[in-house]
C-alpha cells in the first residue's frame, strides 16, 4: 500500500529522508477533526518508521486558512471534557511532542485555536508574513487545558500568553517571531527555499541520531518545572469543569455555528463558589 492510500485527510511523502506531511482537508479549513487527528498520528508514525531525519507540516489552504482549529461540530455537548488528555487532538499534539525526530510547522496562512497548539507543538517554525496565530477558546467559551496553558507560557513568555488567550485575536507573523513563537518569517513565494536551505539541509547533514537524543532530553527536561501541589491541579480541574458544563460553553458552539456573536452570560465570580 503507497504511503497516501492509508490517508484520507493528508497527503504524504518522503523525499530525501523528509518526510512531508500536508493537512489536505481544504473545503473544512483543514480542522482538527477526529479523522484529521488520527491521519496525523498514523503519517507521524510513518515518517518516524520510514527513517526520515525530520518531519514537516504544512497544510493545502483555503480562503487564507492553514487550519480553522479544533473542528467545533466535534466539541463534545454532553458535559465531557472537550481537550481531555486522550481525545484524539490531545493525543495528536502529544504526539508531534513525542515522535524522536524534529518536526517543522511550515505555515503559509492563519492558523486558530488547536491548530495554533500543533505548530506551538512542533520544534520549529517557519512562516510566510502573511500568516497570523490565534488562540481562541475564550472565543467560544472553552477553558483549554493545563498542558496547553503551560505550552504557551514556556514559549511565549507570561505576559504574550495571557494576551494571546484573554484577547482571542490573531497575531502577525513578524509579532509571533519577536517573540519567540516562530523562528523564521519569508515573503511567501521563499518559504519554500527558506524551509529547505534554514532547516532541511542542516538536519540532512546532522547526526540524526544526536538530534533525536537531544529531543528527547528537551522533551524531558521540558517537563521539569516547579512542583505543582496537588491541591493545585484539583483546584485547575474544578474551574475547567465549571466552564465546560457551563453555560457559555454550549452558547459559544451555537453561536459559532449559527453564525452570530455569542451572548455570554458566564461571570468571573461563578468560579468563585467552591464547587463542592
Ligand atoms: C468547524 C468550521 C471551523 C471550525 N470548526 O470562513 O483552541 S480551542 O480551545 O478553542 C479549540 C477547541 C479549538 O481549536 O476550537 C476551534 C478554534 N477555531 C476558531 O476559533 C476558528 C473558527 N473559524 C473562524 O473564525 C472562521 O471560520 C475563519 C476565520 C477560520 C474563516 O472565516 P471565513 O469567513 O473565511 P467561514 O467562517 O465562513 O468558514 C467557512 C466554513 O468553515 C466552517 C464554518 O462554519 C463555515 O461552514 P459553512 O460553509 O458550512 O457555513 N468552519 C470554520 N472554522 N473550527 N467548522
Amino acid at each position: 500500500m503507497t504511503s497516501n492510500e492509508r490517508f484520507q485527510l493528508v497527503d504524504v511523502k518522503i523525499e530525501d529522508r523528509i518526510c512531508f506531511i500536508t493537512m489536505n482537508n481544504p473545503e473544512k479549513l483543514n480542522c482538527l477533526s477526529d479523522a484529521m487527528c488520527r491521519d496525523m498520528v498514523e503519517a507521524l508514525h510513518y515518517g518516524y518508521s520510514e527513517q526520515c531525519v525530520a518531519i514537516v507540516i504544512r497544510a493545502n489552504c483555503r480562503k487564507g486558512v492553514w487550519s480553522a482549529g479544533h473542528d467545533i461540530h466535534e466539541l463534545p455537548q454532553d458535559g465531557s471534557d472537550p481537550l481531555a488528555y486522550d481525545v484524539p487532538m490531545e493525543r495528536m499534539l502529544h504526539r508531534v511532542q513525542e515522535v524522536a525526530i524534529p518536526v517543522i510547522a511550515c505555515v503559509d496562512g492563519s492558523v486558530w485555536g488547536g491548530a495554533c497548539d500543533l505548530c506551538l507543538s512542533c520544534d520549529m517554525i517557519v512562516a510566510s508574513e502573511n500568516a497570523t496565530f490565534a488562540i481562541t477558546p475564550a472565543k467560544i467559551g472553552i477553558p483549554y487545558n493545563a498542558s496547553g496553558i503551560m505550552h504557551f507560557v514556556n514559549q511565549l513568555g507570561l505576559n504574550k500568553a495571557r494576551e494571546m488567550f484573554f484577547l482571542a485575536t490573531p497575531i502577525e507573523a513578524r509579532d509571533a517571531l519577536n517573540v519567540g513563537l516562530i523562528n523564521r518569517v519569508t515573503t511567501a513565494d521563499k518559504l519554500e527555499s527558506e524551509l529547505e536551505s534554514h532547516f532541511l539541509a542542516p538536519l540532512r547533514r546532522n547526526s540524526v541520531m544526536s538530534v533525536s537524543a537531544i529531543k528527547r532530553q528537551f522533551r524531558i527536561l521540558s517537563k521539569a518545572s516547579s512542583v505543582i501541589p496537588s491541591e493545585g491541579f484539583e483546584r485547575i480541574n474544578a474551574y475547567r469543569t465549571r466552564v465546560y458544563k457551563g453555560a457559555d460553553y454550549i452558547e459559544g458552539i451555537n453561536a459559532f455555528l449559527e453564525k452570530r456573536a455569542p451572548n455570554f452570560k458566564g461571570k468571573a465570580s461563578d468560579l468563585d463558589t467552591n464547587p463542592f
